[in-house]
């Protein structure tokens, strides 16, 4: 079963979104992909977050492009944390798909990333589920190291 659920309103943000993919394959967790288009596919807008936490996703990352009302929406239809992320686009650079998703009513928060930001997504992902896995936090953390060590001291 996934516990993470990434989803996009268009198979055109898998570019971006599939890094969120990347990071979770990195970090063995589990996760499945899904388009859900806020305006070309409503009926999977309300069936996939209502399904979702029945069947065992623990946290959902949503992206979408231009008017990305998709993270909001699906946060009005799950208690699950949703992660957002704006992705870039020609007409505006992905400024109106950053304020789409971020500038939610109170009640309805969506956890929203930097534009094109999929892959601190996954790592958000990753980092509420090892609140309760104690393994993952240990994967994390190496993960964290790994990273530290690719740092180098000087610029040349
Ligand atoms: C949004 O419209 C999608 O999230 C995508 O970023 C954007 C453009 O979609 P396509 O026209 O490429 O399918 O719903």
């Amino acid at each position: 079963m996934p516990q993470v659920g990434i989803i996009m309103g268009s198979t055109s943000d898998w570019p971006t979104m599939k890094a969120a993919a990347e990071v979770l394959d990195e970090l063995e967790v589990s996760h499945e992909a899904r388009v859900v288009s806020a305006h070309r596919t409503p009926d999977r807008l309300w069936s996939y977050p209502s399904e979702a936490a029945a069947r065992g996703i623990r946290v959902i990352v949503a992206g979408a492009g231009g008017a990305a009302h998709l993270p909001g929406m699906v946060a009005s239809k799950t208690m699950l944390p949703v992660v957002g992320v704006p992705v870039q686009t020609k007409a505006l650079g992905g400024v109106d798909s950053l304020h789409s998703i971020v500038q939610m009513p109170r009640g309805y928060p969506v956890a929203t990333m930097a534009i094109g930001g999929a892959a601190n997504a996954g790592l958000m992902a990753a980092q509420i589920l090892a609140l309760a896995d104690e393994r993952l936090a240990e994967r994390l953390a190496a993960w964290r190291a790994a990273l530290t060590a690719s740092i180098p001291e000087t610029p040349a």
